[in-house]
């Protein structure tokens, strides 16, 4: 797995944020050494996949990066089932294609055992879905404009089937000053354990200044009830990242 070490040297100007090329390539290393609990969540969307995908329906991983969920959810998915794998970064788009197709070449007689994968470069706003008895969120939200959230969540409610799941995954912020200090700072002692310096943990903030914008939790618990949702529970917290599950009742 490729070391990030995308902000290690001193930059004159930090832009903001772009998932390219360079970032693609780091990815899995840069996200376990950035958000606390990222495998921990992960596994649990794979569990959660046996349970939610129900035959014959779609999932929708939107903003699916280099398909770490989408991977795993079909490895539990019934053979009926089609997952859209959604991005719009090139870059993921290209390494996703590129693994999926690897990966049927070497191993074809259990790939022909799982589910379809459609794999689409698109903006998840635009993506129109239906029939869904999964749509992942994992980590994604943060980067949508905050006044297009809400419709993008009632969109999937409209799009899922009675007993239908949505995992949103997320970087939050607190209303308390002190609670926002306390785990801000208890998460950048994460980033320092993981190996990431102070210079590169400075240029990532400032590159992700007005890209990632956290709401507070009860933000997202509230956006997912008057989406129509009737069960929603936060299942995680690590310092300011926190996964939520959203239940279409049957
Ligand atoms: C994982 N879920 O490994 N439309 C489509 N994709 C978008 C958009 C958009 N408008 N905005 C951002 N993205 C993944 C991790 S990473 C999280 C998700 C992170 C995509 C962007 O290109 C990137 O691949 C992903 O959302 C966010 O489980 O980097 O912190």
């Amino acid at each position: 797995m490729p070391r990030d070490n995308i902000y290690a040297l001193p930059r004159d100007q930090v832009g903001s944020f772009q998932f390219d090329d360079h970032v693609a390539e780091v990815f899995p290393d840069m996200i376990s050494r950035s958000v606390p609990g990222y495998t921990s969540i992960l596994s649990v969307i794979e569990q959660l996949a046996e349970r939610l995908v129900q035959p014959a329906s779609n999932v929708y991983d939107l903003g699916c990066s280099l398909g770490a969920a989408t991977t795993l959810i079909r490895g539990k998915a019934p053979a009926d089932a089609t997952i859209y794998a959604i991005d719009n970064s090139e870059a993921m788009i290209r390494r996703l294609r590129d693994q999926l197709a690897g990966y049927s070449q070497t191993d074809t007689a259990s790939v022909s055992d799982l589910c379809d994968v459609i794999i689409q470069q698109q903006d998840l706003c635009d993506t129109e879905m239906s029939n869904a008895s999964m749509v992942v969120l994992n980590f994604t939200l943060q980067f949508i404009a905050a006044e297009k959230r809400t419709e993008l969540l009632s969109r999937c409610f409209d799009a899922m089937i009675p007993g239908g799941g949505l995992v949103l995954s997320e970087k939050i912020c607190f209303d308390d000053p002190a609670e926002q200090d306390l785990l801000a700072e208890l998460h950048l002692d994460f980033k320092r354990a993981c190996g990431y310096s102070e210079l590169e943990i400075a240029q990532k903030r400032t590159s992700l200044e007005n890209t990632l914008i956290p709401e507070t939790l009860q933000t997202h618990i509230s956006r997912l009830q008057q989406a129509g949702f009737q069960t929603v529970t936060p299942w995680f917290q690590c310092f300011n990242f926190v996964s939520i599950l959203a239940i279409k009742s049957r």
